[in-house]
Parts: C-alpha cells; structure tokens; sequence
C-alpha cells in the first residue's frame, strides 16, 4: 500500500511534516522517553495529533511499538540519540526479524555540532555510529541533514516499512526538528508489480497441484496477519474446503474457531497429534506467508517434503523444486483463491476439540501449566488478545483453544524476554476494544513488570497471568544451574507499589477459574500470581527442550560427550 503524501503545505517545519505524515500513514500513538537530544522533535510530537507514551525503559517503547505495529498496521518509537536508540535496538531487531512495521524517530546531535568532531554525550565512536547498527536491523534508514531531502527521505523510508513490513530509521539532529523543509519535490516510489506469465505459471502449477492433490492442507503463515491476507487465504480454503493449520508465530492468524481449522502444526510441537498426523499425511501443503523457522518447526521435528508443497511468501514462491521470480504473494494467493477448480471433501468432525469444562471436583486441584491454559481457553472470547512471554508462557500456549476467535501475539521467532507486558500496552492502544490477558514468566516479568505503573497511569485494563514456577523453568529444563534462581518477589505486591490494579495469588485450578471470572465481570488491571510446581511444564516445552538437549550434546548425552572430551573433569 503506498503511503498517501498529497496535500501538504509546501514548506514545513521538519517535525511538523514527520509527525503530520505518519498520522496520514495511520499512527496514533509513539512509544519512548525523551532526552535533551530528541526535545526539539518531541516538542513537534506533543504538537502533533500523535499521542506520546512515555514508558519506563526504552526496550519497553520498542515491544510495545512493536505490538502497536503488528495490530495497528504501523507504528512508532520517538528516542534520543544512543543511549536511548541503543536501548530499544533488540526489541527493533526482533521487529525485523518478525516483520513488524516500527519505524524508528532518534533525536541527534546537531547539524552545527557535526561540523567538528567533539566529544559530545551520547556519542559512541562516530557521529554515524548508531546509524549503522540500525542498517543492520532495519530496511531503510536516513539522517536529515538536508532541508531540500528531508521529506523524500522520510516518505522514502516510511513508504519501505509499510511495503517490507520491517522497521525504518529516521534520524532527527536536534537543529534541524524546527527547519523549513519542502515538501513539493516528494518523488513516486515505484511500484511492484508481478510479471504476468511468470505468475500465470506459477498459479496453474499450483492449481494441478491442488486438482490431484486427495488431502490438502493449508499452514497459514505470519504474512497472512501482517498483509492482511487472512480474509483472501480463508476464502481460498472456504472454497476449496481444504482444512488450515498455524504456526506458533501464525497463531490466530485465522480464526480458531472456523470450522476447517485443525490447530497449531509445529512437528513435535504440535497443539496436539491429530494436527501432527494431519499435516505430515497430508499430499499437499500449501504453505501461505510461512516462516519456516527452527522454532515454529518444532526445532527440526516437523516432517514437510519439499516435493509436495507451495511455498509462498513475499519473499519467494516455490511450487514443489520450482522457483518463480517476480511474482507478488498478493497477486499469486489471490489468482489461486478466484480459481474455479472443484472443492475437496473435508469432515472436520474430530479436529479442534474445545476446551474442557472444569468440573467440581478438580476445582481444589494445584494448578499445572496445562491447566492455566485449558482455564484461560474457557474465559476467552473475541475480545481477547492473549500476549505471551517466553518461556512455557509461549510453549504452553500452542495449548490455548478458546470456543471463539481470540487474537494471539507473542515473539514466537526472535524470542526475546521481556516482550509481553511493555506489547499489552501496545496492543490496548491501537484497538480499545482488545482485553490484553498477557502470560508471562516470573523471569520476563522481572525484566519488564516495570510497565505495569504505565498501563496503570493509563488507564488500561490488561490481565496479567504471572506463571510462577520460582526462576528460568525453561533453561533449567536443559542445564540445571544456579545460573537459573531469581529473586523470589512479592508479585502480589506489584499493585500497591504502582498505585493501581487488583493482584492476587492463585494457587488452585479453581481460584484460577474464579480469579478470571472477577477480571471478566469487574474489569480493570488484574495481576495473577499463579504458583506453579517448581518441577512442572507444559508437554511443548519438555519436547523443545528434549530436542535443544539432544542437538546441543547438552543432559545425559551431553555430560558423556563431555566426559569423552575432557576425561577425568566433571562438566561444568
Ligand atoms: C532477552 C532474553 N534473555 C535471555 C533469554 C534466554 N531464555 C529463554 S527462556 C529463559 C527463562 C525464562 O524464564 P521465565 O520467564 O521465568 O519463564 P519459564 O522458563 O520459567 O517459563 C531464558 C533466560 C531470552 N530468550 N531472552
Ligand atoms: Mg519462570
């Protein structure tokens, strides 16, 4: 989608026209915390119809900019130079690697100042210093030193998030925010379009595929949810009734509750053998915007056989051992969805069982990781969005079948720690009518639980699920270390510390159930501390950590590889 640009005065102060121009772009909201550096651009941004949330540390501004981007469709980080560019950066890496549309506003050092070299605050080593590590994360980046390039450049770089869905950097040097800049001389970007034999071959290759093909099936890719092509991949398998499957990073990214979904398919790391056996029996899969990662593959357990599939995203399309060039994913996934071929017969009797009805009885029960699943699947509804942490909150979640539609979010790819309760704020403010229930281990939430003070002060009203097995439950499921313990906190103290919020311990499958129920019914910010058995996990962790085990040479294999290696010496 190009961004629109039209209808600009002609000359305008370089912060008015940025923040001016990503509100036309659809941004709502910024993410971030100042410093004298970036003053000059926040002052255009307070100026701006562009609200700034201000959050406790940078890397918090990033996953939430990231969660913002991922429901919103874009969105924005405002930094300074550095200190605070550096400290969001893993969070943008992660929005590279998952492809999430952030762009990146860094204050800087001036015009005026870069015309020494002196050593100035912030700096690293040059004054291009942080520019270039952002190349590294981003698909586009500028410095506006120029007042006759400034507004191409930043069209340029917005327009390249928007069409990759990858974040951009824009950096601002502190005296060039209030600059005249002109905005006539904006020129076109160009536009992709695909060859049409080249994508007529690649659709008829694929329809014979799906003409012989006895049991197709469809694994909806991450691409579908960031393109917004779920509506046209639905079509296609409404049409053709051929059943879908997602990834662990694909998660709701069509509805869970349609009638042709089987449930998540991650080979070993499956939401449940049926969609394994399913999948892996399947003569065809159609894999439609996937990312095919060691992680949403069950780390190497998955069995897919290049010679009977598709695969087609915006970077490639393979049909079976062909590759086409210059075919876009829009264009290809829908020539194959207006295809007028014959349906398949498809009984999804068997396929996603909901979840079970918690029965009296087991109310007093000590609650397990499964279960806080099975529990939370019973209170979701099409107002959710379940955000999930790292960890068996991300794991355990490939467990969650709500009776209906629930958004998911999580870093199911990157995986980095942290992300969940700084994203809910995010994922609240770009859709006021989305109730985060965020799942968060007792380690993440040490990382980033500071965001729960910002959430408060604004007024949200997310759920958090703190899964409290006593430190890295999943790093001591690989290697046993002291490396593992954290700080026991009092995280039912959380709320009085930032004067907002209802916490509570859950200790029981019942209390869980209730505590739920009152977070439904009262509404407002909840923080659940679920106290879990130190030793128990989900079924989808003990696989991922049997198989990291086995591929790194690490637990019992591990400790006799060692041995061999160093004879005589304990492992470490
Ligand atoms: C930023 C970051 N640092 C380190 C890791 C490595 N890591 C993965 S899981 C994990 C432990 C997570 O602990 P917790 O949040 O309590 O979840 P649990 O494993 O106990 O479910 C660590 C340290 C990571 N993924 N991200
Ligand atoms: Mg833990």
């Amino acid at each position: 989608m190009p961004a629109p640009r039209d209808s600009f005065p002609s000359l305008m102060p370089l912060g008015e026209f940025l923040f001016a121009y990503l509100h036309r772009c659809g941004v709502r909201h910024s993410f971030g915390l100042p410093g004298d550096f970036a003053l000059s651009t926040y002052a255009w941004l307070e100026k701006s119809k562009i609200r700034s949330i201000t959050m406790t540390h940078e890397p918090s501004a990033g996953f939430a900019a990231d969660a913002y981007a991922r429901v919103n469709g874009l969105g924005l980080v405002c930094v300074t130079y550095c200190v605070g560019g550096l400290n969001v950066l893993n969070a943008i890496a992660g929005a590279y690697a998952e492809k999430s549309p952030v762009v990146v506003v860094s204050g800087a050092p001036g015009r005026k100042d870069r015309e020494k070299d002196p050593l100035l605050h912030h700096k690293v080593k040059t004054f291009e210093t942080q520019r270039r590590v952002y190349d590294e994360v981003t698909v586009a980046s500028t410095v506006l030193l120029e007042e006759e390039r400034a507004a191409a450049e930043i069209v340029r770089c917005v327009e390249a998030c928007l069409r990759h869905k990858r974040p951009v950097y824009i950096e601002v040097p502190h005296d060039m925010a209030d600059r005249l800049i002109s905005t006539a001389a904006i020129p076109a970007q160009p536009h992709e379009e695909s060859d049409p034999h080249t994508l007529a071959a690649s659709v008829a290759e694929t329809l014979g595929l799906i003409r012989a093909a006895k049991k197709p099936v469809i694994l909806a890719g991450v691409e579908l949810a960031r393109y917004r092509l779920a509506p046209v991949a639905l079509r296609m398998a409404e049409r053709l009734q051929i059943p879908m499957a997602a990834d662990l990073l694909s998660k709701s990214a069509i509805p869970e509750n349609h009638p042709l979904y089987l449930g998540v398919y991650g080979g070993a790391m499956s939401s449940d053998e049926q969609v394994r056996k399913y999948v892996e029996a399947s003569d065809l899969v159609l894999m439609l915007g996937t990312f095919i990662t060691d992680m949403s593959m069950g780390f190497y357990t998955a069995k897919l056989d290049r010679g009977r599939s598709v695969l087609a995203t915006t970077e490639r399309i393979n049909v079976r051992y062909h590759r086409y060039e210059s075919v876009r994913f829009p264009d290809f996934l829908g020539a194959v969805a207006a295809a007028r071929i014959p349906p398949k017969r498809f009984r999804p009797s068997k396929h996603h069982p909901a979840p079970k009805a918690l029965r009296k009885k087991e109310r007093s029960d000590r609650l397990s990781v499964v279960d806080v699943f099975r529990i939370l699947s019973l209170h979701l509804d099409e107002h959710c969005c379940v955000v999930a942490d790292i960890g068996d909150s991300i794991f355990g979640a490939v467990g969650i079948r709500s009776a209906r539609q629930a958004q998911f979010i999580a870093p199911a790819y990157y995986m980095s720690m942290g992300f969940a309760v700084p994203a809910s704020i995010g994922v609240e403010l770009a859709r006021a009518d989305l109730r985060p229930y965020v799942v968060v281990g007792d380690g993440a939430f040490q990382m980033t639980g500071t965001e729960i003070s910002t959430a408060v002060r604004l007024g949200l009203d997310p759920v958090f699920l703190i899964l409290n097995n006593d430190g890295y439950g999943t790093m001591r499921q690989i290697c046993e270390g002291s490396f593992n313990q954290i700080t026991r906190w009092n995280y039912d103290k959380i709320c009085e510390l930032v004067g907002g919020g209802v916490s509570a311990n859950v200790k029981t499958k019942g209390e869980l159930d209730d505590a739920l129920r009152s977070a439904r019914e009262a509404g407002g910010l909840r923080v659940l501390n679920l106290v879990l058995p130190r030793a128990n996990i989900s079924p989808q962790l003990e696989t991922i950590t049997r198989e990291v085990k086995r591929i790194r040479g690490l637990g019992k294999a591990g400790a006799r590889r060692e041995k061999r290696l160093r004879p005589g010496r304990r492992p470490a």
